[in-house]
């Protein structure tokens, strides 16, 4: 128990240092400059200083990773507490406050892995099931049309039998090009033709695809941290009771899963080993959702991306709202 305390108190240390040097940075001095507006120069300190604080947050999100036990990933280690170490630093820093989740992006379903060579009628059907289990309003000839615009948005060519690319898009009324490439942000979808903002964000009636689908992270499958219909949506042959199973078994840290009940992986067979192919216990993207506030009131989130390779951690993308 003492050597817990012990491991907590470091990791919030190792936080506050990592953001204390950059607070340090931004502690700019606005000088009384005659004729200026000194409520409004205030307000724009003050939303300076908390972006540079939520930039700060997302340092430290990228310092616990890169100090994280990298032979597994699972919520039940130090970043998925990120929330609760992250208001323990702000304490330290007496006025300023970050918060926010530090979540991961493998256990969702990488998009772009719709066009992995010899992996795509699995794919398809993955993302087939996901819509199903989310009982997302969507006919099937509607959902064929929309994945095969799909693998055309991502696939190099311009060539389409069934799907769409360059000449469709340009024939909008706000034309674009086909990015007949590998999408950048799961927002993207949003571009392809058929796809609607229901299918992606949800109505009162279904959840959307939001919460379930991402992109870069190889098109593995953490099994620690994928949710229920992300673990079904890999095979008719994982059902509640395997998913049941799986979740008794956390955390995998080690890549045996004869935990597991309801499924015979030693199974030969072409599903199965697809289903042994795509799980995963460990991460490599993360995603950091982080809000600085000041005393005064002033807040600015940023949501980033961060990607995990070896011993290092790195921002992919961030944005700020
Ligand atoms: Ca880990
Ligand atoms: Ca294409």
């Amino acid at each position: 128990m003492m050597r817990l305390i012990r491991d907590r108190r470091g990791v919030v240390l190792l936080l506050v240092l990592s953001i204390v040097s950059l607070f340090t940075v931004m502690v700019v001095n606005f000088s009384a400059d005659q004729g200026l507006d000194m409520e409004l120069t205030y307000n724009f300190r003050d939303s300076l200083q908390a972006q540079y604080i939520a930039r700060a947050g997302i340092e430290a999100a990228v310092v616990m990773l890169a100090n994280d036990d990298q032979a597994y990933d699972s919520e039940d280690e130090d970043w998925g507490a990120f929330s609760d170490y992250a208001l323990a630093a702000s304490a330290f820093l007496e006025g300023p406050v970050f918060s926010g989740t530090l979540k991961d992006e493998c256990g969702k379903i990488d998009l772009n892995g719709l066009i992995a060579e010899g992996e795509q009628e699995f794919r398809v059907l993955q993302l087939k099931r996901l819509f199903a289990l989310l009982e997302i309003e969507i006919t099937d000839e509607e959902l064929d049309d929309l994945i095969n615009a799909l693998i055309d948005w991502l696939d190099p060519d311009n060539e389409t039998t069934f799907g769409a690319e360059n000449d469709y898009y340009e024939s909008l009324e706000t034309p674009y090009l086909c990015k007949n490439g590998p999408m950048d942000t799961p927002e993207e979808i949003m571009l392809v033709k058929g796809m609607k903002s229901e299918y992606y964000y949800g109505t009162e009636q279904y959840e959307g695809i939001k919460g379930y689908v991402t992109v870069g992270t190889g098109g593995k499958i953490n099994i620690n941290t994928a949710p229920d219909v992300v673990l079904m949506s890999m095979s008719e042959l994982i059902g509640q009771d395997v998913v049941d199973s799986i979740k008794d078994c956390r955390p995998f840290m080690q890549a045996t899963y004869e935990c597991i009940q309801g499924i015979d992986l030693s199974d030969t067979s072409g599903e199965m080993t697809w289903i042994k192919n795509i799980i995963d216990i460990k991460s490599s993207r993360f995603s950091a959702d982080i809000r600085g506030s000041m005393p005064s009131g002033a807040q600015i989130n940023i949501k980033a991306v961060l990607e995990r390779i070896n011993n290092k951690a790195q921002i992919v993308y961030y944005k700020i709202y």
